[in-house]
């Protein structure tokens, strides 16, 4: 969905139309940004500043929590600020990337209307009150989008953000296994000769916190497969990315479909759903599961959610987390009856 038309050339007019008046502008990522907001949100800075002369700034909320989303950041160097840092008074005008007005994951202040959406997921009601969106569902990554705007504006696209670019479509896509589209593989193959082969093999096997290794002890006793549905309990987890890892993790499991995975952050219950199913509706499926206890919403293959304030007590997390667990397994059909996915072993000679 989209109020723009035709060919990028024409859609980078119309950006560039939405933005007269203003002075300055904000491009803001989703909350915990992941690699294709944090290369589409870089991009979309150099086609504006490209295409109008203007002040443009990068924000991001939230915490920057996989190692390789951090490796991405520091070994390129992606001029992008946390929103805290961001003195929001100076902004006449903002931008928001991989995400939509109203969604529950991004920080855009209360009220305000962004004047650009560039995004690929299931367009929302509230976004066509935006001057300019350009939301387009058959996209696998919204990076192959800004590759579009890149080449329609001319701007000469370096390394780096050659490298951030690929690596959004790569890991967004699963190197364009899922999800994706012509217009994916048409912008892997334009910024492949650019890559950083160096910095990439770095952002994609970063040093990972000691931490983390207690996580996947946490997965693994917490979840439970009820026949092709695995359902898995985190806990509390040190960075709210981790829920969306494990569950591409748990839904590569032999013989799964599905993937629900929890876990408890800041206060909140975020959820994550993974499915093997090409044809399937995640987006739909969380949306269902969380009702109206928060936000969800996503892809056909890969969606996620957020129940505010229900891990503010152990009890009303437990309690919240047992409620999501049946809503899925009835959505599902699957059976209410599960079993541990690793029983621990008792020592035996004891
Ligand atoms: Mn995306």
């Amino acid at each position: 969905m989209s109020n723009t038309t035709g060919a990028p050339e024409r859609r980078l007019r119309q950006l560039v139309e939405a933005l007269k008046g203003k002075r300055r502008l904000l491009v803001l990522t989703h909350d915990n940004p992941d690699p294709d907001c944090i290369a589409s949100g870089w991009a979309l800075t150099r086609v504006v500043r490209k295409a109008r002369r203007m002040r443009v700034d990068f924000a991001y909320a939230g915490i920057i929590g996989r190692s390789e989303n951090r490796t991405l950041t520091d070994v390129l160097r992606v001029p992008l600020r946390p929103l805290s840092q961001v003195d929001l008074g100076k902004y006449d005008a903002f931008a928001l990337v991989d995400s939509q007005p109203e969604t529950g994951n991004n920080s855009l202040p209360k009220g305000t209307i962004p004047t650009l959406v560039i995004d690929h997921h299931p367009c929302r009601e509230l976004t066509r009150a935006v001057p300019f969106y350009d939301v387009r569902e058959e996209y696998g990554a919204t990076a192959s989008m800004l590759a579009e705007y890149l080449e329609a504006a001319q701007v000469k696209v370096d390394r780096r953000l050659a490298t951030a670019l690929f690596y959004a479509i790569k890991s967004e896509t699963q190197n364009l296994g899922r999800e994706s589209s012509r217009a994916d593989f048409r912008a892997f193959l334009r910024f492949f000769p650019l890559v950083d082969n160096l910095a990439l093999s770095r952002i994609e096997n970063p040093p990972i916190p000691r931490s983390y290794f207690a996580m996947f002890d946490q997965a693994i006793a917490g979840t439970e497969t009820h026949g092709r549905v695995a359902v898995t309990r985190l806990g509390t987890v040190s960075n709210p990315d981790i829920v969306a890892q494990f569950a591409d993790l748990i839904v590569r499991m032999e013989g799964m479909r599905w993937a629900f995975t929890m876990g408890r952050y800041a206060g909140d219950i975020l959820l994550s759903v993974r499915t093997n199913l090409p044809h399937a509706n995640a987006g739909r499926v969380v949306q269902k599961v969380v009702g109206r206890l928060g936000k969800a919403g996503g892809h056909g293959m890969m969606a996620g959610g957020k129940v505010p304030e229900a891990a503010l007590t152990p009890d009303r997390a437990r309690e919240t987390e047992r409620l999501l667990k049946g809503r899925i397994l009835r959505i599902l059909r699957a059976p209410a009856a599960g079993a541990q996915l690793v029983v621990p072993e008792v020592p035996s000679g004891a």
